[in-house]
């Protein structure tokens, strides 16, 4: 069994990297992605692997199998963080990858397949906007659109690349090739309340939700607070409020999750009418047709709203991945992982994004998902037991071993 207490000082250890003081943000390309990455590189040495660092920034470490350049499963998740975020949705996966690895180089155990850990450089989003960047550049589908979103200091990814050490040039250096992978593999926090309630440690993830980000922008009429009359006002904070409360109402009745987690206004100020307003919007669901029909009429029913406001609306697509099923055969090999541990197998939908999403265009995947308390995520108070974290490693390790996992080669998933 995989040291559960030594995980979660590393894991403490790895949360201190943080451009904030008085908690956790690290953002793909900055300073702390640097001291991160240089973090993880000693661990996954000390653990008897070859590193490297590829043309986006994401931080590998390969374990031979036994016979050399063999395809490898390929196990981590993402060491980048949303603002003031928790400490585990993402290095979980990462160190407990590292720490199955450390197992078998310690007893000098070798696979028949080589395993490759990726700490991915950015799956939130945070900084850009455009979330997997890490994972789409790995699995060769990286939009090349997005070297040109700005941060809220105006400056580019590329930019951003460039100061960092790498060259935008080179990006499609990272993408690999299918017949390189045997399968992405990833242990991740459930970010939910259902493990917990059910009592249960681990899970299985059967699909992950697919998503659309938005950015929306509103342009109406600024002016004076004391001179303009209510009724010839274009006010944009007022058509935003509106069409803020459309997404909630069009998320209810379709029975899907949608979210406007960032507002702004700009050159806002207490004696003038707003003229311009930013939002953003974040809805996903189970079924692709469902989130598509439901994007068609929210943003029909905001034209709606703006039109009789006088109101400009432009809407433009940040991110968007489709709804993805884990590979029944890494299902499988994650229950009978766990029924070896004498642990109740289970299966769970993922409300959550994951690069999964973006490695399934290149190999089968598969999640394992692990109770943290009260499904709290994305804040300072998301947290597992040490307990909890022994048995999530140990249970990923007896994946990544599994004999089952490695007999269907890439080549018969579907690309
Ligand atoms: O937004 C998400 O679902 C993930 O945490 N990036
Ligand atoms: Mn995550
Ligand atoms: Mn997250």
């Amino acid at each position: 069994m995989i040291d559960g207490h030594g995980l979660c000082v590393q894991l403490d250890a790895l949360a201190r990297i943080s451009s904030q003081a008085d908690g956790l943000t690290r953002l793909v390309m900055s300073a702390e992605h640097r001291k991160a990455n240089d973090l993880v590189a000693t661990w996954m040495r000390a653990a008897g692997m070859r590193v490297h660092e590829d043309a986006i920034g994401n931080i590998i470490g390969r374990y031979e199998g036994l016979q050399p350049e063999a395809p490898a499963l390929i196990v981590g998740s993402h060491l980048d963080s949303v603002r003031h975020a928790g400490r585990y949705d993402g290095p979980l996966g990462v160190l407990a990858a590292i720490a199955g690895v450390a197992a078998l180089h310690q007893r000098g155990e070798k696979l028949a397949h080589a395993i490759e850990v990726i700490g991915f450089c950015d799956e939130e989003g945070t900084r850009f906007g455009a979330t997997m960047l890490g994972s789409r550049a790995v699995a060769g589908s990286f939009d090349d659109a997005a070297l040109a979103l700005r941060d809220d200091e105006g400056i580019s990814l590329a930019e951003a690349m460039q100061r960092f050490g790498l060259d935008p040039e080179a990006l499609a250096s990272a993408a690999r090739r299918p017949g390189d992978c045997l399968g992405y593999l990833e242990l991740h926090i459930e970010q939910g309340p259902v493990l917990e309630a059910l009592g249960l440690p681990c899970a299985a993830v059967t699909a992950i939700n697919g998503a659309t980000r938005l950015a929306v922008t509103l342009t109406g009429t600024a002016g004076h607070a004391g001179t303009v009359p209510m009724a010839g006002r274009h006010d944009a904070l007022c058509a935003a409020a509106a069409c803020v409360l459309a997404v909630e109402d069009a998320a209810l009745a379709a029975g899907l999750v949608a979210t406007v987690g960032r507002l702004e206004l700009r050159n806002g100020a207490i004696n003038v009418i707003p003229g311009e307003v930013h939002f953003t919007i974040d809805l996903r669901a189970p079924q692709d047709d469902l989130r598509h029909r439901t994007l068609a009429s929210l943003e029909a029913q905001m034209r709606h709203l703006c039109e009789r406001r006088g109101v400009g609306l432009k809407v433009s697509k940040l991110h968007e991945l489709a709804a993805t099923p884990c590979a029944p055969h890494m299902i499988a090999a994650i229950d009978r992982a766990c029924t070896g541990l004498g642990l109740e197998p289970h299966h769970l939908a993922s409300g959550a994004g994951h690069d999964g999403m973006a490695m399934a265009a290149l190999c089968p995947i598969g999640m394992i998902f692990l109770r943290c308390k009260g499904g709290i995520s994305h804040h300072p108070d998301e947290s597992i037991t040490p307990e909890d974290a022994c048995l999530g490693a140990s249970l990923l390790l007896e994946v990544m071993r599994a004999p089952g996992l490695t007999s269907v080669n890439a080549a018969s998933h579907k690309f």
